[in-house]
């Protein structure tokens, strides 16, 4: 069994990592080319998103070709080489696997809709006249989750865009064709898979109605996705590999199922509930400040609910869809290192493995558009739209995707001082931000106090102290929603966590002696570390570590 529990994952988004060949867009070589930078991080696997052939409407997300890179990207030859170069650094490499549903480009989807029954079967198709669709759910990127084929007089199902149909997953030829996809990389020497939305894969036998919410609570989780999942892991022998669902709307027990090795389903899994405690009611267009005990009593939930039961967390703030955590939970201004280190010793140390999404070792921020063309993101475009219909001003709207559009995290890589900050030579697919000339690589490689090196510390630690990997959790300050603190036991060790959520100082109750620990990290400088704690300043962070004899 890989070593799930030591690791730690870089995500990578190729289109705005490194552009190789200067045409705006990242590439595979790309990648290649700064794979020295990647190792350097001391991560273990780098999990890319999806590179196939598509017609790129959710950027790679709905796939047309699972075994066909996309030209854009570079070609089979390339991948072959970024996991034969990635091997030789020590790495491997995570590739994402889109199976719940497929772009309408697909072969299987054309043929299903010139009315060859045998494919018709891979989609969910339900009869219904032109104007009453099956049910009223609503797909995630906003309107029906069903549209309408007037040559079959029928409806399929999208629980994303309408060009991402979803798949049969009863029918057991699409279930032998995935496992053929995972069988082809695995042969290539691919060391993990990432499944998209894996568990909204089996849907409900009776599709009906959803009158309190937006149909989810049919699908998700659904009847046959345990089976199904452990039908694929069997038949593809990927038990040994690093695997992590992402788990959409999910809940404790389904993932403790997911993710406990006796279940022999994945390694890990991605649950999203800490990145709703700034959605008010729910509702990610609808503007929050974060709620702190919120995110404290989820974070306590799931650590030692998984820990009971032998499940494991992948813990992460960012990736693709999310905006970047220094502006969303930081203060990307006043107390921007800061407050990314303390953000960033959060999540490494806790119970689970850490994902870093490329950008922010850095402390990359949210990109600061402030026109609709700036934005590329279906999921954003649509939204505008919705906020517009919905009475919002222009300035509201636009408001409302500075803060939460997916676009935030997917602007390029900022690597220099350069034009496009290194990027590319032409002008990239995605507009960079104005911080590029204070935030990119150079700048803090050569800063020994940079986010940057607070990385690399962080994943370092993971390797040097099994605490960190093994140790069971407990939450301390849990009355306190200001502190987010923590202590990993392990045989003897013992490893104390305390971050100050907030930009105050914050007052402890009790005193804390650091007299018989060692500090591993602090994010304010050395000469103001004291051996006795008595409050914590603005976004302070410790990690001490204890040695019991
Ligand atoms: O995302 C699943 C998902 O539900 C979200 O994180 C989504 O972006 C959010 O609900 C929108 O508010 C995965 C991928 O990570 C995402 O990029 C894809 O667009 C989506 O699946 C469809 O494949």
């Amino acid at each position: 069994m890989a070593d799930f529990k030591g690791s730690t994952i870089y995500q990578i988004y190729p289109k705005s990592f490194y552009d190789s060949n200067h045409d705006g867009v990242g590439d595979i070589r790309g990648v290649i080319e700064k794979l020295d930078y990647i190792q350097s991080l001391g991560v273990d696997l780098i999990w890319s998103t999806p590179f196939f052939v598509s017609p790129l409407n959710d950027n790679g997300y709905d796939v047309e070709d699972y075994r066909k890179i996309h030209p854009l990207f570079g070609t089979m030859e390339d991948v072959e080489e970024l996991i034969r170069e990635a091997e030789k650094r020590g790495m491997g490499l995570m590739l994402d696997m889109v199976f719940n549903h497929t772009s309408t480009r697909h072969e299987w989807f054309q043929r299903a809709l010139a009315g060859e029954k045998d494919y018709m079967d891979y989609y969910i198709f339900r009869d219904g006249g032109a104007d009453t669709p099956p049910t009223n759910w609503q797909s995630k990127f906003g309107g029906s989750a069903w549209e309408y084929v007037p040559s079959l007089k029928k409806w399929y199902l999208h629980l994303f865009d309408v060009t991402q149909a979803d798949l049969n997953w009863e029918n057991p030829k699409v279930r032998e064709e995935l496992k053929e996809v995972i069988r082809f990389w695995k042969k290539k020497g691919v060391k993990g898979f990432r499944f998209d939305v894996v568990n909204l894969i089996s849907k409900p036998k009776i599709f009906e109605d959803d009158n309190e919410g937006d149909g989810r609570r049919f699908y998700s989780d659904g009847p046959h996705v345990h089976e199904y999942l452990k039908e694929l892991v069997a038949d593809t022998g990927i038990g040994d590999l690093i695997t992590v669902g992402e788990m959409s709307f999910t809940s404790l027990d389904h993932c403790i199922r997911y993710s406990s090795p006796e279940e022999k389903e994945l390694s890990m899994c991605f649950n999203f509930h800490h990145l709703k405690v700034d959605y008010r009611d729910g509702n990610k267009w609808a503007l929050m400040r974060p709620d702190y005990r919120k995110l404290k009593e989820l974070f306590e939930t799931w650590q030692t609910g998984m820990e009971q039961e032998n499940g494991w967390n992948a813990v992460f703030w960012c990736n693709h869809d999310q905006p970047r955590i220094v502006s969303r939970f930081g203060d990307e201004k006043k107390y921007w290192k800061e407050s990314a280190k303390m953000l960033a010793a959060c999540i490494h140390m806790l119970r689970g493995t850490p994902y870093v999404f490329q950008g922010e070792e850095l402390g990359m921020t949210n990109t600061g558009y402030t026109d609709i063309s700036e934005y590329r993101d279906v999921e954003s475009i649509h939204y505008y739209h919705i906020l517009l219909n919905e009475g919002k001003s222009r300035e509201e709207a636009l408001q409302i995707l500075r803060q939460r559009s997916r676009d935030n995290s997917r602007s390029p890589m900022q690597w220099d001082f350069g034009t496009y900050a290194g990027f590319s030579e032409q002008e990239p697919w995605i507009k960079i931000p104005e911080n590029h000339k204070k935030i990119n690589v150079a700048a803090e490689e050569a800063d020994p106090d940079s986010i940057l090196h607070y990385y690399r510390k962080l994943i370092s630690l993971r390797k040097q102290y099994a605490v960190i990997r093994e140790g069971a959790i407990e939450f301390l300050y849990r009355e306190q929603p200001e502190i987010f603190a923590y202590r990993r036991l392990l045989e003897g060790e013992e490893l104390v966590v305390l971050n100050n959520l907030t930009n105050r100082e914050v007052v402890l109750p009790e005193a804390v002696s650091c007299q018989n620990s060692i500090c591993l990290l602090h994010n304010y400088p050395e000469e103001l570390f004291q051996n006795t704690l008595e409050m914590l300043r603005p976004y302070e962070s410790l990690v001490l570590f204890k040695r019991y004899s």
